[in-house]
């Protein structure tokens, strides 16, 4: 594989991170059967490294299959943890799998099973410790399944203190070991529940302050979930960020009123992914930049790792793309007599405010020709 270098060739420094299932999807839908073929972890971080990625995270069972031996785990860990070293790969984030097995078809955490609910925690507590030995600082936390088609079966309510009690079981875990971990959860509409609690980082955000440990737990917004909930995603992450929460990011992309796409960073709404890059940039989120998205099913082996380098470089792209809209005279200058009128000491006037015009018209079209090259 020859990578033409430019500057917008991405370097460990960037801090470029991808879930073994993302670049490892094989292309599965409900309507079709998988079109590529699997790919191994080691493979994965090798190619990844030479893209120029810092590094990946997982599932504990997309590295450790389900029900392997202590042996087992133990001699797939060693080769992996030296690929990752021969690599100069890291894994700053590591998840669970709460959501493949037919145990986990009515929940997890919210199951109104106790011994399945006791099996979920067990299973998260176990992910947990093993992120530990990746070095990893952040726990993701998607309750995929944490939802219902009938509600006559369970009251929302029992299913938040479940929710609750569980996530308290992780937090007491990290803290009793020792850990230097925070635990990040994210929040998605449906699919494949027909609705899931929580549906959006808003709510996320609501029930983390009724944590045992609140401060020990953010959110990791995913784009395509705001966005199948009908959400701006560039508002969700800049709540979190605000509200100091934004522990983690999945990048990626998603057409409004879809099934879930999970598109390549940026390919359906390029403008969106522009503000989501500013906010990241300019707001001092300081966590790797996690990309959760797949390649289309039309693609082979190698339009995976193209799918891999153009969600990169679209970043990369974006990022120059802030600092030009930093640089830019006549948008900083329309954004500082914006910015004089909303520090404005002048008394209350209805006529006068009520007949300002706000430019907004020019400042969206200089966005646009920013974005498309013309400036
Ligand atoms: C699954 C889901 C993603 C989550 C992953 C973490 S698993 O692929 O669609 O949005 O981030 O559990
Ligand atoms: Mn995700
Ligand atoms: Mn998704």
């Amino acid at each position: 594989m020859t990578i033409p270098s430019d500057k917008f060739q991405p370097t460990k420094a960037d801090r470029f991170t991808f879930g073994l299932w993302t670049v490892g999807n094989q292309g599965r839908d409900p309507f079709g059967d998988a079109v590529r073929a699997p790919l191994s972890p080691l493979v994965t971080v090798e190619q990844l490294s030479k893209l120029g990625a810092y590094g990946v995270t997982l599932h504990d069972n997309d590295l450790i299959p389900l029900g392997a031996s202590a042996s087992e785990r133990e001699n797939i860990l060693r080769d992996f943890k030296k690929s990752l070293a021969d690599h100069d790969m890291h894994v700053p984030m590591v998840t669970v799998n709460l959501f493949y097995h037919p145990v986990f078809k009515d929940g997890a955490f919210t199951s109104s099973m106790a011994p399945i609910r006791r099996h979920a925690v067990d299973k998260a507590k176990a992910a947990i410790d093993l992120g530990q030995e990746l070095g990893a600082h952040t726990f993701v936390l998607w309750g995929g399944r944490e939802g219902s088609e009938v509600d006559a079966a369970r009251d929302p309510r029992d299913a938040m203190k479940h929710y609750r009690d569980g996530v308290n079981q992780l937090t007491e875990h990290i803290l009793a070991n020792g850990y230097h971990m925070r635990i990040a959860m994210e929040a998605k509409p449906n699919e494949p529940r027909s609705d899931i609690y929580l549906a959006t980082t808003g709510a996320m955000l609501a029930f983390i302050a009724t944590l045992d440990h609140p401060e020990m737990v953010g959110v990791n917004p995913e784009i395509a979930h705001e966005k199948m909930a009908g959400l701006n995603p560039y508002h969700s992450i800049g709540q979190a960020l605000e509200a100091g929460k934004l522990f983690h990011i999945d990048l990626n992309d998603q057409k409004p009123g879809r099934y879930d796409q999970d598109l390549r960073f940026a390919s359906d709404d390029l403008k969106g992914a522009f503000y989501v890059v500013k906010m990241l940039e300019d707001g001092g989120y300081q966590g790797p930049r996690h990309f959760d998205a797949h390649a289309y099913r039309t693609e082979d082996a190698q339009g995976v790792w193209d799918f891999a380098r153009g969600s990169m470089r679209t970043y990369l792209i974006l990022k120059d793309k802030v600092r030009k809209f930093a640089s830019d005279a006549e948008i900083q200058g329309i954004l500082s007599e914006l910015a004089q009128w909303s520090a404005s000491e002048e008394p209350f006037d209805r006529e006068r405010w009520g007949a300002v015009g706000y430019q907004y018209e020019k400042l969206d079209q200089l966005v646009v020709e920013l974005l498309l090259g013309a400036r």
